[in-house]
């Protein structure tokens, strides 16, 4: 964004701000500030934390190339020559980890060919900036580009809110979001509810920034956070650089959280300044009363957030989470025991550092610090060690600095600036298939599955540092703050403490980034989709709802447990297909446990009583032109922003998903893609499912914001039982629901 819109920005706030004030009859925090500021109209918009729904003016959008090519896809149907506002797209998912980064990125090139000449076509034409493959995760490109304090973005991808670290409110949502916000129209959200983080004392030693996370993710869990936004503050925040900040407010994704932000401070304009934008680092100094919360709720937190958590960082001990879940967290003191009783295979097989969530040069700097200690002990790795630089500018910048050459001295493997091993894209041959096995890495999510497609991969989550001292120890019964490991002489090494500059002293080297501008006039770029594609596919508007109730559907899946989006549409080798809605469909609920027989990913056809996998079932269904049902357990849902999670329920004939909690983007993508999202009154409804019963859906017709809905359980013998299940749609809402998909009603 040019810096005269944030200028611009900057001088509209302190009116909105005080008009806010006036109606609030109270002082603001800084969300608050922040969505007051970008509401489409301050004085009609209802505010109700929890309650009202917000219509916001976003300041800019990011797709990646997995989830944005059906944004895309949904965007061009909306007709408009431009995008309204600034939006940029960022290959990087789609690069497959295998022998290092210059082979892999030319591999990736090769076979998405395809692919990313469609996200490249279509940028020039509407005006998108394009971030060509291997120039850099998403979050951290946006974090040294785009980000600025204050402003309002939306990203595809749940992990947007790493920009949270230059205090930015930026939310993950589905792609089709973001096709409407780029085609001009005003984005909803619930408004949030407000938890605020005090932060006092100094991160000091092994405690990094990753802790603040995995120990908040161990205190909330993985829905503590939904349809909230977490706000960091006070003395303890001084204390962490921006792009540590960015590393907790990127893992808020695993609490569910709306969004994570931190108040403006120096070392976010430190960090501004570093990547060439002290322009902006002044005008946010010279605004910065509306980029931090009002002074009274500095001195009186628990009067303005509805939840206060207390963290003294100098107390604060490094953690480490997993397996298969972030919130099972611990201290790294109090793992060696649990491995012990839990069986865990102690030994450790992979060690993977960076990802978008811990990439900074700090992150680097601190890792390399404890790898040289190591080096000069004379101690050898003994476990690969592979390393994930978030961008192009923080590839460069350590490959002068050294810290590449110590990273390959330890026997390291430097891998592409992509999202790789965090996300499936990985080519393993170092385990045998459902061999059950460990490895550690500096990512953000751990779900079974998710590294290597394999469920029997048991995966922890912890700080850069600790995963590269762990590689040393090569097991988890090692705790290097503590412990020590044995020496090349046979003597007791005990590592110290790691250190590391947050910003590099010589500047950052900016090297070949790999941005292509928009043409200025689009108006002739042709965007080729071929026929018979098998990597893309143009939309097909989803039917309009009949107007009648939903009767005696069948169930197609009745799910236990955690139902993430990576177990309803797992990625993996299955990201070749997300522009091709009926061959992604093939991987529908693959990882998710059906509840009647405990197994992954099959369930009995209900038309024909055979066992098959879920996708083949609901084929047969769809066929047969019979709509079928889902039935899942808490916080439904969890984890990515995937439509596709939506859009392949939607596209084999799924009528309606009753849970006992939804995770908030997904379910905002079933509601945009047309299907009835509903929740029990009472959670124990959800054991009186069984396989055999069918479901009726009564009061279509009616459907009202706030009002429950009546579904009737008929059982195989002709009895039936009656519960209530709630929605939480808007009138608007329930329009898109009747239109058949958001985009139906839009057109
Ligand atoms: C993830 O971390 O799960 C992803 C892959 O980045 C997703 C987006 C996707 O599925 O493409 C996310 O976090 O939203
Ligand atoms: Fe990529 Fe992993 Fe970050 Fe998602 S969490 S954007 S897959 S690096």
């Amino acid at each position: 964004m040019a810096v005269d819109q944030i200028k611009r920005l900057y001088e509209s706030m302190p009116a909105k701000l005080e008009q806010a004030r006036r109606r609030f009859g109270r002082p603001l925090t800084l969300a608050e500030k922040i969505l007051v500021s970008h509401v489409d109209d301050l004085a009609k918009q209802e505010w109700s934390r929890g309650k009202a729904q917000l219509r916001l003016r976003v300041d800019r959008v990011a797709l990646q190339d997995a989830t944005g090519q059906m944004a895309l896809l949904q965007f061009m149907q909306a007709g408009k020559k431009q995008v309204a506002v600034p939006s940029t797209v960022h290959c990087d998912h789609l690069i497959r980890a295998e022998s290092g980064a210059a082979a892999d990125t030319q591999r990736a090139i090769d076979e998405n060919r395809e692919v990313y000449d469609f996200l490249y076509s279509v940028s020039k034409k509407y005006g998108i900036g394009f971030w060509k493959p291997g120039a850099g995760i998403i979050h951290q490109v946006v974090l040294e580009n785009y980000a600025f304090p204050g402003g309002l973005m939306i990203g595809a991808d749940s992990h947007t809110p790493n920009a949270g670290g230059l205090g930015m409110v930026a939310i993950g949502v589905g792609g089709a979001d973001c096709g409407e916000a780029m085609a001009g129209l005003a984005w909803e959200v619930l408004d949030p509810k407000l938890i605020g983080v005090h932060l006092t004392g100094k991160l000091a030693g092994w405690s990094a920034p990753k802790d603040v996370i995995t120990y908040l993710c161990g205190l909330l869990t993985v829905k503590g956070g939904t349809n909230k936004i977490i706000e960091y503050f006070g003395p303890g925040a001084e204390s962490i650089s921006a792009t540590g900040k960015g590393t907790i407010c990127n893992m808020g994704a695993e609490l569910g959280a709306t969004t994570s932000l931190f108040h403006f401070d120096d070392r976010m304009v430190a960090y501004l300044r570093a990547t060439d934008r002290s322009d902006i680092a002044r005008l946010a100094e010279q605004h910065r009363a509306s980029l931090v919360s009002d002074p009274e709720v500095l001195r009186d937190p628990r009067k303005f957030y509805d939840e206060v958590v207390e963290i003294n960082l100098s107390e604060l001990e490094p953690h480490i989470v997993g397996p298969h879940s972030p919130d099972r967290a611990r201290p790294i003191s109090k793992l060696a025991a649990e491995v012990k009783k839990e069986g865990w295979p102690a030994s450790i097989k992979q060690a993977l550092i960076g990802s978008c969530t811990n990439s900074s040069y700090e992150d680097m700097r601190r890792a390399a610090h404890i790898a040289m200690q190591a080096l000069r002990a004379g101690l050898k790795a003994k476990t690969p060690f592979l390393v994930t630089p978030g961008s192009e500018r923080i590839y460069q910048t350590i490959k002068r600095d050294g810290i590449m050459d110590t990273f390959q001295k330890i026997g390291g493997t430097v891998l592409a600036n992509a999202c790789g091993p965090c996300i499936g894209q990985w080519k393993r041959s170092d385990v045998g298939k459902g061999e059950s096995n460990t490895i550690v890495s500096s990512f953000n999510r751990n779900f079974p599955g998710r590294n290597d497609g394999s469920a029997s991969t048991l995966s922890f989550l912890t700080s850069p540092e600790i995963v590269t001292a762990l590689a040393f120890g090569g097991t988890l019964e090692f705790d290097p703050v503590h412990g020590t490991i044995p020496g090349p002489d046979g003597k007791p090494f005990r590592f110290t403490a790691p250190e590391g500059e947050e910003l590099p002293a010589q500047g950052f080297v900016r090297g070949e980034e790999g941005f292509e501008a928009p043409a200025a006039d689009g108006a002739s770029v042709q965007v080729v989709i071929a026929p018979n594609s098998e990597r893309l596919q143009l939309l097909q508007p989803f039917a309009r709802w009949d107007g009648e109730d939903f009767r005696q559907l069948p169930i197609l899946v009745k799910t236990k447990g955690k139902t993430t989006t990576d177990h309803i549409s797992p990625a993996g080798t299955w990201l070749r297909f997300r522009g091709h809605l009926d061959r992604i469909s093939d991987n529908m609920f693959l990882g998710a446990v059906n509840a009647f027989t405990g197994e992954a990913g099959k369930g009995v056809n209900p038309l024909t009583g055979q066992v098959d996998t879920f996708t083949k079932n609901a084929r047969d269904l769809k066929v047969k032109g019979v709509g079928w049902i889902v039935i899942g357990d808490e916080n439904y849902g969890e984890g990515s922003s995937r439509e596709h999670a939506a859009m392949s329920p939607r596209y084999l004939g799924c009528k309606v998903v009753i849970v006992r909690s939804f995770a908030r983007i997904h379910e905002t993508n079933l509601k945009k893609q047309g299907i009835l999202p509903l929740t029990f009154a009472k959670p124990s409804d959800y054991d009186l499912f069984e396989q055999a019963d069918r479901v009726s859906v009564r009061g279509l017709a009616q459907l009202t914001p706030g009002k429950p809905v009546e579904v009737v359980v008929h059982k195989p013998g002709g009895k039936t039982v009656g519960i209530q299940c709630n929605h939480t749609m808007t009138d608007e809402q329930i329009e898109w629901f009747k239109a058949g998909s958001a985009l139906n009603a839009l057109k």
